[in-house]
């Protein structure tokens, strides 16, 4: 089953997406996501450039032996642009694979382990009453657990809040929905962590006693603090009962968590910005944190992800798979599959897509009662309209960055 097409298609429906398309001589096709949000062009570079060639007339079915190729083959290692490169290809030949033999996906990777995958979305208001309402409004939609994020006082923008609200056309005011905005240069954005530290465990206490104790409650930090500043938030955060604080130190020093571990039992989530098993190799040898943040996308696709997570199992520690609206629906699905199959699932982080973008990629994931299922379509189950998408062409967007009060920039 040779390869015998490589194409990389380019589109920005709500944002901007990277998806690999290979063709096999038989006809089959498969799809992968290699979107890097912000630095798009340069995985598109690396594949059309570099892997692309090697692709066409390789055998399709040799899924192992192309990871490994591409990933010693360049000598160079790891890397966000090289690790979502690969994990395109690696998506897409699991997509080919599971199309040749007639099956979704994770019946391939051994079959479900649960009904359907708990997923969790993104409540946040610049206030209470605002997040309040953004709560309620994610119940209705069926979520079952709820990441909260708001304002500060005092800080005029922060990552994952109201100022950073678009209207999106057809479906109003969407919080936190692409934090990359589009335009020639990146939005600055306020940083002062005492006050976020004072503020933040006033609204976990106000929203455990509106919404009660059972609702699974997340947060995401977005690695703007220090060791020490980590402990005092997880220890702060330990009577609200989080399922998670995520990404509560900088992602380069692992040893950071050996003190926020020291110091708290608030769960621990790390990984959305790593993009290999080595970035974790240590923090899970030495039980550091419970979930795994990884999108299969930024982690060299099924194959690496998949040996991530078995590993990861040795150590009780689960599965919280990155799930934001710069992960495409092909590699939302592909996740999909992966989390419905191993054993140490978590949860999935789930931001809905819109109208543009469902209308680019079809999708037969679902979405009821809380619990996403992949679809039982041969493959990953999700198609690419190729003319659909080349009604969007590609558009700037970077993420924002912090400053701190005195000009110093700041992990944002
Ligand atoms: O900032 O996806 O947990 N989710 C997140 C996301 C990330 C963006 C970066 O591309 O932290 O909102
Ligand atoms: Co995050």
């Amino acid at each position: 089953m040779r390869i015998t097409k490589a194409e990389v298609v380019v589109t920005s429906p709500d944002r901007n997406f990277t998806t690999l398309k290979l063709t096999t001589e038989d006809g089959i096709t498969g799809l992968g996501d290699a979107t890097l949000n912000g630095r798009e062009l340069a995985v598109v570079s690396y594949l059309r450039d570099h892997v692309v060639p090697m692709l066409i007339d390789r055998d399709a079915a040799r899924i192992e032996d192309t990871w490994q190729l591409l990933y010693r083959g360049a000598y160079w290692r790891r890397g966000p642009v090289t690790m979502a490169a690969i994990a395109a290809v690696d998506i897409a030949l699991w997509d080919i694979k599971a199309k040749a033999a007639g099956m979704p996906l994770y019946q391939l990777l051994g079959g479900a382990s649960r009904e359907g995958l708990m997923a969790y979305g993104h409540a946040s208001g610049k206030d209470l009453p605002e997040l309040f309402d953004s709560i309620r409004e994610h119940q209705e939609q069926g979520y079952r657990s709820i990441r909260v994020q708001t304002g500060v006082p005092g800080l005029k923008s922060i990552y994952g809040i109201a100022s950073n609200a678009r209207l999106d056309g057809d479906q109003g005011v969407r919080y936190d929905h692409e934090p990359a905005q589009r335009g020639a240069l990146p939005a600055q954005e306020d940083w002062d962590t005492r006050s976020y530290l004072r503020h933040v465990p006033t609204v976990f206490e106000a929203v455990r006693n509106e919404f009660g104790p059972e609702l699974p409650l997340l947060h995401d930090a977005h690695h703007r603090m220090t060791p020490i500043q980590a402990a005092q938030l997880g220890k702060s955060l330990e009577p609200y009962d989080l399922f998670w604080l995520e990404d509560c130190t900088p992602a380069e020093n692992p040893e950071a968590l050996r003190l926020v571990r020291q110091h708290t039992t608030t769960p621990l989530a790390i990984g959305e910005v790593f993009n290999s098993l080595w970035d974790y190799q240590q923090i899970i040898r030495e039980q550091l944190i419970d979930y795994v943040r990884s999108a299969v996308t930024h982690t060299g696709g099924i194959s690496h992800l998949r040996k991530l997570v078995e590993y990861a199992a040795q150590y009780q520690i689960r599965s919280g798979f990155h799930g934001p609206t710069d992960i495409s629906p092909v590699g939302m699905a592909a996740q999909m599959h992966l989390g419905l199959a191993i054993h140490n699932f978590g949860i999935q982080e789930y931001m809905q897509h819109g109208a543009r973008t469902n209308a680019v990629f079809q999708q037969s994931f679902t979405f009821e009662d809380g619990l996403l299922h992949p679809g039982d379509q041969p493959g990953i189950g999700v198609d690419l309209d190729v003319d659909e998408a080349g009604k969007y062409p590609y558009e700037q967007a970077y993420l924002p960055y912090n400053r701190l009060a005195d000009g110093t920039v700041h992990d944002w």
